[in-house]
């Protein structure tokens, strides 16, 4: 009996020690990562001890009274259901203000840095409606199965590579070609459906130059699985640089520095 129980809470410290292990600090690559991050670990602070308190009361009556021949059921106690009742309103709140301070930050939801008029649900109907923005902006289409990116002010295109300054807020505005597609930079957490006929917006300050992986989160037909593209975070000065040396060219992204 006692090996069997040493043997339980071993377990347990094992188990918890290894999820605390997974929670260790990491270094967010860009804002929206960063913000979603910060929200997953915070939520997890506070269901860890909760999770270890359910379960240490599960293991203290199942050990206490398993051999309980006459178990009684329990009497009404309004002190005990008014406090749960309010612990768990508490928590569903710190739950519900938590989520929302993150869904309101103009990067998760990128109409957010928009006024009144300017924010439209589900995207614009067409190009001449974007509104203007203070970031730098990239146009992003989705087709069967790739992805061209094109940076207006130079006219420069990518295929299968969208090129973005560190440091910067950078605007991606999304179209479809052809049927829904969905584009999804899980390093950067960033993802924005895209539809045809319409524009919708996905916004990032990403920290670092490096690359990234991106990939087709909306199921588009026998490639999708092959949807690839890769993000390009490069310095401002190398990311200028390139536009004006590309200006009216279809190229490939530059080595991110
Ligand atoms: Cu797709």
């Amino acid at each position: 009996m006692r090996s069997r129980r040493r043997t339980i809470v071993t377990l347990l410290v094992s188990a918890l020690s290894s999820l605390l292990a997974l929670t260790g600090p990491v270094v967010a690559q860009s804002a929206n990562r960063e913000l979603i991050d910060g929200l997953e670990y915070q939520l997890l602070y506070v269901a860890l001890p909760l999770t270890l308190f359910v379960l240490l009361i599960l293991i203290y009556a199942a050990v206490k009274f398993h051999d309980n021949d006459d178990p009684q059921p329990t009497r009404e106690d309004p002190a005990l259901e008014i406090t749960w009742t309010a612990a768990t309103a508490i928590i569903l709140l710190f739950v519900g203000l938590s989520g929302y301070s993150v869904l309101v930050s103009p990067y998760v939801s990128p109409s957010q840095a928009l006024e009144g008029d300017d924010r439209p649900q589900g995207g614009f109907e067409s190009f001449e409606d974007l509104p203007e923005t203070d970031d730098e902006e990239i146009y992003v289409t989705g087709y069967q199965w790739e992805w061209q990116a094109t940076y207006p002010g130079a006219n420069v295109t990518t295929e299968d590579e969208i090129v973005i300054p560190a440091d910067e807020n950078v605007t991606i505005w999304l179209t479809s070609d052809d049927v829904i597609h969905s584009l999804f930079v899980p390093d950067l957490s960033v993802k924005q459906d895209a539809f045809p006929g319409r524009y919708t917006r996905a916004r990032t300050i990403a920290y670092e130059p490096g690359r990234h992986t991106a990939v087709c989160a909306e199921f588009c037909g026998p490639g999708h699985s092959r949807m690839e593209a890769e993000v390009v975070v490069v310095d401002p000065e190398t990311y200028d640089r390139w536009l004006e040396e590309n200006e009216g060219t279809v190229t490939t992204a530059p080595t991110p520095g």
